[in-house]
């Protein structure tokens, strides 16, 4: 990506990190620092640009990729009021998706050429979103854990030194946290149910509780990227901050449901405050992030089939902009 700014007709001017002066990398970062917000058609470093790119793209693919595991539920939700919830959810996440890609194409890459390189391969999604919704207290752990995992994340990208992703993170988590409650909720009435309906709230914890620590990206000391992020206040806390936070919030909501957290090391730490927590399963992550998890290769296909079944719908949009754009024209 050599880009470098919109022009006043969104039209991309061309530059590439080699022509960016001392000078210039200087003033950028004294931006940042004075908590300033960079707008699409501001200067900045081609590495900003590629490293909000990235992110930005990687977490619309998340949302929208994301939607699949709770669909899978929609027609075997228990009750009609269930259905109507997740119904909703499921919909906003389709709207985290279109906010972000909006977002992420401010910076100069069309949501035709993202989701091509989602499709290929080439783009990641959340490793979270390649487990399988087995039974029906997995929407109630997702809703909880994965959610909850999301709030604690995105928070602070409230506050990133981009404007565009800035502001549309205000809204998306607003709406996470009603997505968090929804799912506590599940995991509530379950977890006061019959012996059966506990053992499945149980299940679901042991299933998603790992996967949810890994949505956090790896420690801190093998992020590759946390430390440009951070510098840039795209990111505003590390990875393992975090996710320490989530560990802290989390467990005694599970003590509070009567769940156990699968990990025989957790234990609170009575000088520090903060939970003690066992190693995660680093080899599973990166199997995950190869395509290797147990349905990396349905969520892609199912991805790419929705792209090719909805192409007569952006066809029909296009003819119809470009009908009123000639007659406007004439
Ligand atoms: N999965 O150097 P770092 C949601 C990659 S939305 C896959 O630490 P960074 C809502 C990373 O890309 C969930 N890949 O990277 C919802 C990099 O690879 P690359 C999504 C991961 O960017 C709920 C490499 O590992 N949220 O849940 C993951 O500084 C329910 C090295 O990592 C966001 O995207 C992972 N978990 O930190 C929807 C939030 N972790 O690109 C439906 C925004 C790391 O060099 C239902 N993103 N990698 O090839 C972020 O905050 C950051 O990008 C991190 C990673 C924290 C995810």
């Amino acid at each position: 990506m050599y880009t470098q700014g919109l022009d006043q007709k969104g039209k991309v001017v061309q530059s590439s990190d080699a022509s960016e002066s001392a000078d210039q990398l200087d003033a950028f970062q004294k931006r940042v620092d004075a908590e300033d917000k960079i707008e699409a058609k501001d200067w900045m470093p081609a590495a900003y640009r590629r490293t909000l790119l990235r992110q930005i793209s990687q977490h619309a693919h998340s949302e929208i990729i994301g939607m699949q595991p709770e669909g899978n539920w929609l027609t075997r939700a228990p009750t009609l009021k269930r259905k109507a919830i997740l119904l909703a959810k499921v919909q906003d996440e389709a709207g985290h998706g279109l906010y972000l890609y909006s977002a992420a194409e401010t910076l100069g890459v069309s949501r035709d050429q993202m989701v091509a390189d989602l499709l290929s391969g080439k783009a990641k999604y959340s490793s979270i979103f390649n487990y399988p919704t087995l039974t029906w207290a997995d929407i109630g752990a997702i809703g909880w854990l994965v959610d909850g995992a999301a709030i604690m994340n995105q928070i602070p990208l409230c506050r990133c030194s981009y404007g565009p992703y800035a502001r549309a993170m205000v809204r998306i988590c607003k709406e996470e946290s009603f997505h968090q409650r929804q799912g506590f909720d599940i995991m509530f009435e379950l977890s006061r149910g019959n012996d059966e309906q506990k053992a499945m709230a149980q299940d679901a914890l042991n299933r998603w509780w790992w996967p949810s620590l890994m949505m956090f990206g790896p420690n801190d000391s093998d992020s590759k990227h946390s430390a440009q992020s951070m510098a840039w206040k795209i990111k505003r806390f590390s990875n393992d901050e975090l996710r320490q936070k989530f560990v802290d919030v989390t467990v005694p909501q599970a003590e509070f449901l009567g769940l156990r957290v699968p990990d025989d090391d957790l234990s609170i730490n009575d000088k520090t405050g903060h939970y003690e927590f066992g190693d995660i399963d680093w080899q599973e992550f990166y199997d995950v992030l190869a395509g290797n998890g147990p349905c990396n290769r349905q969520r892609i296909e199912k991805r790419g089939q929705a792209q090719v079944d909805g192409a007569w719908v952006r066809d029909a949009a296009r003819a119809y902009a470009d009908k009123h754009a000639t007659a406007a024209a004439a």
